[in-house]
């Protein structure tokens, strides 16, 4: 059977020979009575390489996002995050349906929030208003096309949040895009937040998972919460063995992912109806406008998908993402048939 060239997300990407290995061989315990010894390591080389006291595997990036705001916040408060966030768009409310806080969100240029309009939205606790006890950010940006939100922005918006005494989680689904993409180390982000969420399931290629860390404490309490949503997982071992693959062997061919979403950027940015700045395009993620008289969105991602080439439709366009498992024949078929579809 010809395969499909999925372009849907870098979630779609399967585990590695390696990782499917490790899984066989791994060794295991009970996690939730806390003796699964490939989660301590894994746990421990993920709080290394972020470089903070601890970290903990949690199913995913969303289950991370929602325990960070729920340690990090009560009732009451108030949350600031970006307007087109993932937390804030793509988690199904759980800022309110978890923690009970008000979302605010605030507009950027690709991610990068202007932190004086941060400071001017931290608000103190009144009869009338909530106290703003965090700052969520995202980087890469997901729904700015994986754009990398520069250190300097993230720095200025640690500052703020100083002054003020609010805490930083920055969701970073995708930090290790951000970083080989900016040569700017993983840690230097991380430093910034006083948590970080990153995930192990997208471009890194593991079945499942992601990694909550930041201070010790933070993580105590963390864990009690990733076991009251029923995040305790018994024999993960034979997951957390594929996490540790993803962090020793997957990161630094995340490269070949951006080098085909900008391969396949400049080569459909040039055709009739399409609106996309392939300059915009740092790491694997492409969002593109389509405005075709013959093509309406949904009639063009179903012919791409007759021709067994799938993408999903965002607000604002269409999103393709590279991964592992999209190849130079993926992208130049893809690329042959916009031609065919938007130049005829
Ligand atoms: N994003 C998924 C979908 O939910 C859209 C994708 O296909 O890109 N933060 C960011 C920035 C994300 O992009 C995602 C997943 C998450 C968090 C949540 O991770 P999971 O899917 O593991 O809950």
């Amino acid at each position: 059977m010809e395969k499909y060239s999925d372009f849907r997300s870098d979630t779609v990407t399967r585990p590695t020979e390696a990782m499917r290995r490790a899984m066989a061989e791994a060794e295991v315990g009970d996690d939730v009575l806390g003796d699964d010894p490939t989660v301590h390591k894994l746990e421990a080389l993920a709080a290394e390489i972020m470089g903070k006291e601890a970290a903990l595997f949690v199913p995913s990036g969303t289950m991370g996002n929602a325990i960070a705001v729920k340690v990090w916040t009560r009732e009451l408060e108030e949350v600031i995050v970006e307007a087109r966030s993932h937390i804030y768009n793509m988690e199904s409310t759980h800022l309110t349906f978890i923690s009970r806080v008000n979302p605010r969100p605030l507009p950027s240029w690709r991610g990068a929030m202007d932190p004086d309009e941060v400071a001017r939205n931290i608000r103190s606790a009144s009869v009338h208003t909530p106290r703003t006890s965090l700052i969520c950010l995202e980087n890469t940006h997901n729904n700015w096309s994986g754009a990398i939100v520069p250190l300097n922005n993230l720095k200025a918006i640690r500052e703020v949040a100083d002054r003020y005494g609010v805490k930083v989680h920055l969701d970073g689904a995708r930090i290790f895009n951000a970083s080989l993409a900016s040569g700017v180390p993983v840690k230097e982000y991380a430093r910034l937040a006083d948590s970080i969420m990153f995930c192990l399931s997208k471009g890194l290629s593991a079945p499942v998972g992601s990694m909550l860390a930041g201070p010790k404490e933070f993580i105590d309490q963390a864990r009690r919460v990733r076991k009251a949503l029923g995040g305790g997982m018994r024999q993960a071992g034979v997951l957390a063995a594929c996490g540790i693959i993803a962090l020793t062997q997957m990161v630094e061919r995340l490269k070949e992912d951006h080098d085909r979403a900008k391969k396949l950027a400049r080569a459909i940015a040039e055709l009739p109806g399409i609106s996309l700045n392939p300059e915009e395009i740092e790491t694997n993620i492409i969002i593109f406008g389509l405005n075709h008289p013959r093509w309406p969105i949904p009639s063009f991602l179903e012919e791409l998908k007759r021709r067994r080439i799938l993408a999903l439709p965002v607000t604002g366009g269409i999103r393709f993402v590279t991964h592992k498992d999209i190849d130079d024949d993926d992208v130049d078929r893809t690329i042959a048939a916009f031609q065919e579809l938007l130049l005829n």
